[in-house]
C-alpha cells in the first residue's frame, strides 16, 4: 500500500506542477500551488537555506531566523562540502536546515528579498519508484539478464565478463540486507572504518559506518529489517552473487556494494539525500575508494539546487548518478521529474521496459530527459523475509518479483560497474558514453528517450 500510495502522491504533485507551469525556477508558482500540495511532499515548516558566502556569522543568521520566525534544526556541513569550499571549484555547501513558524513557502517568500541568500527551498520528501509485488509468481525467470529484451548480461557472463571486487557502487535508497545469502559475498565495507569500536576511525563524522550509513535513522545500522526490501531488491540486480547455485545473479557476479539509507518508512528528505550523495563523494575523494556510480531508484518533490549541487560534487569526483525516470507514465520533457531530470553531466535517467520490449505502462519517458530503457517489469531479485512469528521471528533470505523504474535503474548501474571492471581507467563520462552508445534500437523507446534504445552490455 505504501508503494502505491507513494506513486499516487507523486503523480498528484507532478500534475499540480504541470498545471502551474514552471515549478523549477519560479518560486511564486511554487508558492501558489503550495496550499494544494499534500503534506507528505515536503517536511512541513522546514526549509533549506544556502548563503552566498560560506560563512556569514551568527548575527546575520539571527536576523534571518527572526525574519522567518525560525529555529535551526541542523547546520549541514558534510565532508564533501568542506572540501568543496576549500577548493572553490565545485558547488560549495554549508546548508542551514530550519523550521519556520510561518510555514515553508511563506518563509521562502520572505527570504527572496534578502540579497545574502543564494537560495531557500523546501525539504522535499522522496519516495522510491517500485510498484507493488503483485506479480510475485514463482517464475524464476531473470529475463532482465537473459531475455531477448534483457540487458544481455548473460552474453557478457559467457565471455567471462563477471565484474570485479575492486569496483564499488553506492546504493542510495533504503538500507539493503548485506547478510542476504545471495549478496553477502558482494557486500562492500568502508576500508577506513573499524567495526564496532565506537570510534569514527576514518574521520568522516560517522561512527562505525562499515557497510554504509543510515541517514534516515542517523545510525550505523544500515539494514533495519523487512522494510528494507526495496533497497535489497536493487542490490540483487546490481550484484546478486552469480554462479553460486542459489537465487539470482546480478549484472555483476563480483562487485562491492555500499549503502546510504535515506528512505525510511515515510520516504526520505532532501537534507538526507544530500548527505547520502556527499557520503560517497567523500569516500572516493578522501579514501580513494573506487566508487563508479550511485543507484538512485527514487524521486518526487520539486527542483532542489542544494541536491543538484551535491550531484555536481559527485560529478567532480567522477561518480555517475544513475536515476529512475519515475512511475507515473508521464513525459518528463513536459513535466520534470527529479532527480532524474537534473542536467548534470553524470546523470543517467532510466525508463522501464517489459520482457517483450514495450515501454512499461507505468514508466515515465522523455525524448530529451530520459536516456535509455532497461528491464523493469517482472524483475526477480533479493529481498529480506520474515521467518517465524512474534518474538521468535528472524530475518531470512528471500526472492521476489517487483515492477518499477526502480528495478530498471540498477540494471544500468550494474552495467556501469561491469564496464568499469573491464576498463579500469575509464572516466565517468566515458562509462556513460559507452552505456548510451551501445544501446539496441527499440521501437517503443524511439522518440521517447535520448538514445531510442535499450540497455545492451553484450559488447562491453
Ligand atoms: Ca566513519
Ligand atoms: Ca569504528
Ligand atoms: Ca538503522
Ligand atoms: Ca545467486
Amino acid at each position: 500500500m505504501k508503494k502505491l500510495y507513494s506513486v499516487l502522491s507523486f503523480s498528484a504533485l507532478m500534475g499540480l506542477a504541470a498545471s502551474c507551469g514552471e515549478i523549477i525556477e519560479n518560486e511564486v508558482a511554487v508558492s501558489e500551488v503550495s496550499e494544494q500540495l499534500s503534506r507528505e511532499n515536503f517536511v512541513p515548516g522546514q526549509l533549506l537555506i544556502k548563503y552566498k558566502t560560506a560563512s556569514q556569522g551568527s548575527r546575520l543568521s539571527q536576523d534571518v531566523l527572526a525574519l522567518i520566525q525560525a529555529n535551526v534544526v541542523e547546520e549541514i556541513s558534510t565532508s564533501a562540502m568542506v572540501e568543496a569550499n576549500a577548493r572553490k571549484s565545485v558547488p560549495t555547501g554549508d546548508l542551514l536546515l530550519v523550521e519556520s513558524k510561518l510555514g515553508t513557502f511563506e518563509a521562502i517568500e520572505r527570504l527572496r528579498a534578502m540579497p545574502e541568500i543564494e537560495y531557500a527551498e523546501p525539504n522535499w520528501i522522496y519516495q522510491h519508484f517500485a510498484t507493488s509485488n503483485d506479480t510475485y509468481v514463482s517464475s524464476g525467470q531473470l529475463w532482465g539478464m537473459t531475455g531477448t529484451f534483457g540487458s544481455q548480461a548473460s552474453v557478457a557472463w559467457a565471455a567471462n565478463k563477471l565484474g570485479s571486487n575492486t569496483v564499488y557502487v553506492g546504493i542510495i535508497d533504503e538500507g539493503y540486507m548485506y547478510t542476504h545469502e545471495d549478496l553477502a559475498a558482494n557486500a562492500g565495507v568502508n576500508p577506513g572504518e573499524i567495526a564496532g569500536n565506537g570510534a569514527d576511525d576514518d574521520g568522516n563524522g560517522l561512527v562505525d559506518d562499515v557497510y554504509g550509513w543510515d541517514f534516515d535513522g542517523n545510525n550505523s545500522t544500515l539494514f533495519d529489517g523487512t522494510g528494507d526490501d526495496h533497497g535489497t531488491h536493487v542490490a540483487g540486480t546490481i550484484g546478486g552473487v552469480g554462479g553460486n547455485g542459489i537465487g539470482v545473479a546480478g549484472v555483476n557476479w563480483n562487485v562491492k556494494m555500499l549503502g546510504a539509507k535515506f528512505l525510511g518508512s515515510r520516504g526520505g528528505t532532501t537534507a538526507n539525500a544530500i548527505k547520502a550523495v556527499d557520503y560517497f563523494t567523500d569516500l572516493k575523494t578522501s579514501q580513494g575508494l573506487n566508487i563508479v556510480a550511485t543507484n538512485n531508484s527514487w524521486g518526487g518533490g520539486g527542483y532542489s539546487q542544494a541536491l543538484k549541487d551535491a550531484i555536481d560534487r559527485a560529478n567532480a569526483a567522477g561518480i555517475l548518478f544513475i536515476a529512475a525516470a519515475g512511475n507515473s507514465g508521464t513525459n518528463n520533457d513536459a513535466s520534470a521529474s527529479y532527480p532524474s531530470n537534473y542536467d548534470s553531466p553524470n546523470v543517467i535517467a532510466v525508463a522501464s521496459i517489459t520482457s517483450t520490449g514495450a515501454l512499461s505502462s507505468f514508466s515515465q519517458y522523455g525524448a530529451t530527459t530520459v536516456d535509455l530503457g532497461a528491464p523493469g517489469s517482472g524483475i526477480w531479485s533479493t529481498v529480506p523475509v520474515a521467518v517465524g512469528k512474534g518474538k521468535n521471528a528472524t530475518i531470512g533470505s528471500g526472492y521476489a518479483s517487483y515492477n518499477g523504474t526502480s528495478m530498471a535503474t540498477p540494471h544500468v548501474t550494474g552495467a556501469a560497474a561491469l564496464y568499469a571492471s573491464l576498463n579500469p581507467n575509464a572516466s565517468a563520462a566515458q562509462i556513460k558514453a559507452a552505456i548510451l552508445g551501445s544501446t539496441t534500437a527499440t521501437s517503443s523507446l524511439a522518440g521517447k528517450t535520448v538514445t531510442g534504445g535499450r540497455l545492451n552490455v553484450s559488447g562491453f
